[in-house]
């Protein structure tokens, strides 16, 4: 093939978000635009990384994933890159690209330094939503902010692209390598099976054979919803034909261009189908649901965890992982570095930390902050309220672990009563036990999506003004909620990464309440268009005799208070959320 550069102009908002960049597919058709990012990219990155050097590209197999990567493929070859590693059809989920970074040996025994991870993750796909772009580092995690603000700052700049023109299409669904010729030599596309490095790291950590006997007992029943996302092949591989699952278990675990039409975020109010069959929600099912629910979003990083009608919050999700990880998974058995989760994310993994006496961290929203932590040796175990979980072995979220975290967790402590006529320990007792050991942390999200953004800047900056005068804010407390306890601190979220001492200013807008409770406002960094306000409410209660409760009910007037304080009706013009979860 034959190096062509093509002369380009700077395209505006190409500016990576919490994770990557996220646009119409109607918006990534526009002439240059995949182009320019992936030129920025790579001349972002240093020379060793991209001459000479092994790329993966795939993702979740949204609408244009297949057309990205022929394009990406053929400006890889002209930029001196050796070989791009794809999974079959373009399918690899974020975490097993970040397994497929870390743990995959070429047959001649090449390394991959980076990935292109196509997938806008839980936002709708087709051809009128969303596609996605971002670019995963040798360590296998999110590049940091310092290389994402080089690409920005790159794709402001940009004059021409390098491709090779007359490469021809690799054809990704058939497992083989096929070999061209370039100007600065050989030139390599490498199409292996999506799953097999994955299941294989997967069997590193869990006893297989512990959850196998789970999933056998008539005790327990067990469903997962892929929301036909890519987390769907990985179900079938491990829940079906290593543990033995029912394949009548996988709910749309095929995986599907546009997600058969809806948004692939595995949350009470998106994965209705599971919802239902687990006995939750208006349309609960009938029939007697399963002992164990779990969902994935599109791009399988993230998980929700359901019993038999019961609803596990995220944040409470990655405090009981970690408190029965060393006892119950056997990579943690030689005991956990530390934890850590985002800021917005609930104290409850805090207080586990405490009472374990584990070094514990608070990092702001997105994946990318954690992974300093784990290679420095400093964190084992991590979460994030919006249903992500994971751990040291990747540097992703990983949707599909925690489920498997979960069924440990459930094997272990069902290791006597699986067998004979002793009562299943199930979720529910698993997660109230927690509770009575170590307090309840009330946990409620409000989402106002797609809100116009000017509006939503406003909203951010009066609740930021009213911060200098917490006595006119106790005073608007008192008004509408005199039951609330009052402010004692309000501040915006600053972090200094403890490994590099880089700062992140504004990662949120924080109110905290004299009996712990605690108010946090941020905007999204993942939405395509207009601002998407996000409202995090939570509540301690350490009485055990209290932890009981409905949450909305529970939380109803810290929400109001929320509400009112952040004036939402007046700057928005809205009534209600767009999502709670
Ligand atoms: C959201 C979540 C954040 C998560 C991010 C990426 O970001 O709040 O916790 O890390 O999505 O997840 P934001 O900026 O919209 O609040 V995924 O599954 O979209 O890669
Ligand atoms: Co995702």
């Amino acid at each position: 093939f034959s190096v062509v550069r093509k002369e380009t102009k700077p395209i505006e908002g190409q500016k990576p978000g919490t994770s990557g960049l996220r646009k119409k597919v109607t918006v990534f058709k526009q002439p240059n635009y995949l182009q320019n990012f992936v030129q920025s990219t790579f001349n972002a990155l240093s020379v060793e990384k991209v001459k000479g050097a092994t790329i993966v590209v795939s993702g979740d197999g949204r609408y244009y994933s297949k057309d990205a990567i022929q394009i990406i493929t053929k400006m890889a070859a002209a930029n001196g890159v050796r070989r791009i590693w794809v999974g079959q059809n373009g399918l690899l989920s974020t975490p097993a690209v970040s397994c497929v970074i870390r743990e995959r040996v070429g047959a001649d025994g090449s390394k991959a330094t980076g990935a292109f991870i196509l997938t806008a993750s839980h936002n709708p796909g087709g051809p009128h939503e969303d596609f996605g772009i971002k670019y995963n580092m040798e360590n296998g995690g999110p590049a940091p902010e310092a290389v994402t603000d080089k690409i920005f700052a790159n794709t402001k700049i940009i004059n021409e692209y390098l491709i090779a023109e007359d490469l021809p299409d690799v054809d990704i669904s058939v497992i083989g390598v096929s070999s061209f010729g370039g100007p600065e030599g050989p030139f390599d596309v490498e199409v292996f099976d999506s799953t097999t490095d994955y299941v294989k790291l997967m069997k590193t950590i869990f006893d297989f054979e512990s959850i196998q006997k789970l999933l056998a007992s008539p005790k327990f029943t067990f469903c997962y919803d892929a929301l036909s996302g890519v987390a769907g092949i990985y179900a079938k591989r491990i829940f079906v034909e290593e543990l033995g699952a029912n394949e009548s278990s996988l709910l749309n675990c095929v995986p599907k261009e546009d997600f058969g039409g809806s948004h692939p975020d595995p949350n009470l109010t998106y994965a209705k189908e599971l919802v239902a069959r687990m006995g939750l929600g208006k349309s609960a099912s009938e029939v007697e649901p399963p002992e164990f629910g779990a969902a994935a979003d599109g791009d399988a990083d993230r998980n929700m965890i359901l019993g038999k009608r019961f609803f596990v919050t995220p944040s409470d999700s990655v405090a009981i992982i970690a408190a029965n990880a060393v006892q119950a998974i056997p990579y943690f058995t030689s005991g956990l570095k530390g934890v850590a989760r985002s800021m917005p994310t609930s104290a409850a993994l805090d207080v586990v930390a405490k009472n374990l006496n584990l070094k514990f961290f608070e990092v702001p929203t997105g994946w990318k902050f954690f992974g300093n932590l784990m290679d420095a040796g400093l964190c084992s175990i991590c979460g994030e309220e919006s249903f992500g979980t994971g751990s040291d072995h990747i540097r992703e979220k990983d949707g599909i672990w925690a489920v498997l975290a979960w069924l440990s967790i459930l094997a272990y402590k069902n290791k006597d009563s699986l067998d004979g006529n002793k009562k299943l320990v199930t979720v529910e007792d698993i997660v109230r036990q927690h509770w009575a050991t170590y307090g309840r942390h009330y946990y409620t999200r409000y989402d106002y999506e797609n809100v116009d953004a000017g509006a939503a800047k406003d909203l951010m900056a009066n609740l930021v003004k009213i911060q200098s005068s917490l006595s006119d804010v106790n005073k608007i407390i008192k008004e509408v909620q005199p039951d609330v306890s009052p402010v004692v601190n309000a501040d915006e979220f600053e972090y200094k990464d403890p490994v590099d001492g880089s700062i992140s200013k504004h990662q949120g807008i924080r109110y905290f309440f004299k009996d712990g409770s605690r108010l946090v406002f941020r905007l999204s960094g993942t939405g395509s268009e207009g601002a998407t306000i996000r409202v995090y409410i939570e509540q301690y209660e350490k009485d055990p005799t209290k932890t009981g409760r409905d949450s909305q009910d529970a939380l109803a007037p810290l929400v109001d208070v929320a509400l009112k304080l952040s004036k939402m009706q007046e700057f928005t013009g809205r009534s209600a959320p767009t999502v709670i979860t």
